[in-house]
Parts: C-alpha cells; structure tokens; sequence
C-alpha cells in the first residue's frame, strides 16, 4: 500500500489532482481509496469525489492530525474492507506540522509505510506568498510557508495559467528559497502532468528520515483562528424553474459581495445537485469568477452546500451570506430553505500525537 498524503493551502489543487489521479488509476485496474479532511462536517470535497464514483472516507471537525485515531481508522477501513492499493488523504488546507503528527507517529506505531507528503502550491498566489506582498495576514502566510517546507514533493499547481517568462520567475524564486527541494511544476487538468506526479511519488525515496518542522504553535492557532469556516446546506424550489438561474446569482453575489469588502478568500466551494446530476464550482482570491451552471432541464429544486473559507470574523462572513440569500430569493422569487448551518473559527490545533525527529 502506498500513501498518498497531500497538503498545501485552501484552493492550491488537491482535490483536483487526486481526482483526476484515481480516474487515471483505475483505467489501469487498480483499487484507491481517497481520505477527505476539514474541520466542518459537510464536505464539498467528500460529496464531489463520491459522485465521480471514488471509494472516498473522511476525517470530519478537526484535522488529520488532531484526530489521529479517526485518520487510522480510515486508513485501516480502506485497506481491510477495500483492500485498496492506493490512498490519497488531503489534508485541510490549513494544516501544517504533518511530519511530526502524521508521518513520524505512522511509522511508529504502523511500520514502514510507504508515505509520499505532496504540498501543493497555486502557481499565481506563490510569488505573492514568498514575496513582500500580502493577500493574506502574516500568521496565515506562516501557516502557508511552514507547510511547502515540509514537502517531499513541492508541486507548483496551476503552472497552465502562467505566461513562460512568469514561470521562469517563480522557477528561480523557488530555487532559491527551498533549494533541496524536489520540485514538480505541473497542471492538474492534464493527464500528462498527473502521470509525471504520480510518477514521482512511486519513485520518491521513501524511507529516508523527514526533519520535523520547526513551529510555534501559538502564530500557527492564530493563523487557522484568522480564517472564518462558513458551512451552508440548502435548497433552492421554484415553481417556475428558476432555481439554476437563482443559484447562479447567488454565487455571483456572494463573490462580489466579498471580493468587494477585500476579504481574502482561502475557497469558496459550492456543490450544486438537481436530480442525477451535480456540479462543482470554486473560487479563490486569484480565481475570477466567471461561470456557469451546466445541471440541464428545467430547473425546480437544486440543493446547494457552501464551504466558504475566508480571512473575517464570523459575524462578516455570516451577514454577508444571509444578506445574498435575502436578496436571491426576493429577486428570483425562489424559496430557500436552510438544511444546515455551522459558522465557525477553528480552535487551537492540539495534536494527537507530536513525534520530533
Ligand atoms: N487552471 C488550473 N486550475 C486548477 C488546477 N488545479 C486545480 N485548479 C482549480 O483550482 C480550484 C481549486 O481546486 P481544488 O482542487 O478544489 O483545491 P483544493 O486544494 O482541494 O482546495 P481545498 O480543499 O479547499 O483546500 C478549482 O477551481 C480547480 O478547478 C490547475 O492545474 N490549473
Ligand atoms: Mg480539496
């Protein structure tokens, strides 16, 4: 069995990538399994990856590494009942410190397991990130920094959206910063990329022994207590068959809305299911939100789940959201009924285990 694990920060391509990696893989006849993680509880990513037909488990309010036994549990699952050859397990985008918590405490207690930690990176928000200026606050840039530098693999995502003489730039400035690194430019819209990763990951030199991050927990809470978790369930019903149309403002307001008060957006995730089908859209503070919703026939009832992951207090973010449905409905003369609603800023991270080598 091989382990998968994928990290790096809200909106990078993790998903994505392990997405589009089972589907590869399973052409080829092998059995995977994917472990899903967040702090919420209703997960877009969960939901997605089931409907594209993966085997997918999920570590749900708290991270991997707070929440070791259910991680194992998962993992044990997958292997015993599935007997899968293969786990990808996305960490919260987050999270960092997964040496000390994940891998270190894995070997100890399971043996040599062959563990490969890709940290995905956004391509556009890197150089922003490594450089003077700020999208997100210091604590959360930390978070961010701390993270690519425990990366076997340093997968710089996104490079599609790059023009080569930005690309030659984030190359040198990446060379210079993590200079040891392993380093994988790629697009995880295409097969060739994803083939070139997993690759990577097959032949990585596993069980060489990982240094523990240095951290201080302290900016690291605070970095996570900066971001706002907004998770919404709902139902949009239109006897005129409105809802599509009613969904789709709705996003486009809530994008603006936010984007117009400068609230950085870590993601903005919305899975949108009428019927059989279902659609996945996301947005990050480098995304624009151009769009549109591809659920065919006339629309009556759609239900809709938000993962929204912004830097504001909670009380923004909520009024934000309540003043877009407010207005979504009145507009469209839709009714919305909200299933679930959880608002939330993450606690202090305590992990299970911290292991130091
Ligand atoms: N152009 C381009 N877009 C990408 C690529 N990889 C991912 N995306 C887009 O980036 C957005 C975020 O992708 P996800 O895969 O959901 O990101 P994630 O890292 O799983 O996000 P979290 O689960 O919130 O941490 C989506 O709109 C993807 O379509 C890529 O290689 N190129
Ligand atoms: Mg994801």
């Amino acid at each position: 069995m091989h382990l998968n694990l994928l990290s790096g920060f809200l909106g990078s391509g993790k998903t994505t990538a392990i997405n589009h990696a089972c589907k590869l893989l399973q052409m080829q006849g092998f059995r995977v399994g994917v472990i899903t993680n967040d702090q919420g509880t209703e997960l877009v990513d969960t939901q997605f990856m089931a409907r594209e037909g993966i085997l997918t488990e999920e570590v749900t309010g708290s991270c991997f590494c707070c929440n070791f036994e259910s991680f194992t549990r998962n993992m044990n699952q997958l292997l015993e009942q599935h007997q899968v050859d293969l786990i990808f397990a996305e960490s919260v985008g987050s999270c960092t410190d997964l040496i000390s918590t994940i891998l270190n405490p894995l070997r100890r207690y399971y043996g040599e397991i062959k563990i490969t930690l890709s940290v995905f990176a956004d391509a556009k928000l890197l150089p922003i990130a490594l450089g003077h200026s700020r999208i997100f606050k210091d604590s959360v840039n930390y978070i961010y920094k701390r993270q690519l530098e425990e990366a076997d693999l340093l997968i710089i995502n996104k490079v599609d959206l790059l023009e080569p003489t930005e690309l030659a730039v984030l190359d040198s400035l990446i060379k210079k910063e993590f200079p040891d690194k392993q380093m994988v430019f790629q697009s995880s819209l295409q097969r060739e990329s994803i083939l070139n990763w997993l690759q990577k990951t097959e032949t990585y030199e596993h069980f060489k022994e990982r240094r523990s991050l240095f951290i201080d927990y302290d900016i690291y809470g605070k970095g996570e207590a900066a971001l706002t978790w907004l998770d919404y369930k709902l139902e949009l019903v239109s006897l005129e068959g409105r809802a599509g149309l009613a969904a789709e403002l709705l996003i486009s307001m809530l994008n603006r809305m936010i984007r117009e008060r400068n609230l950085p957006i870590g993601h903005l995730k919305f899975l949108i299911e009428g019927g059989e089908e279902s659609q996945k859209l996301s947005f990050t503070t480098m995304e624009t939100a151009d769009f549109r919703i591809q659920l065919s026939g006339k629309l009556d009832k759609l239900r809709m789940l938000i993962n929204a992951r912004v830097q504001c207090r909670p009380k923004s973010l909520q009024g934000i959201v309540d003043k877009a449905l407010q207005r979504v409905a009145k507009q469209n003369g839709v009714k919305i009924a909200l299933l679930k609603t959880s608002i939330f800023v993450p606690g202090y991270p305590r992990p299970t285990h911290r292991i130091i080598t």
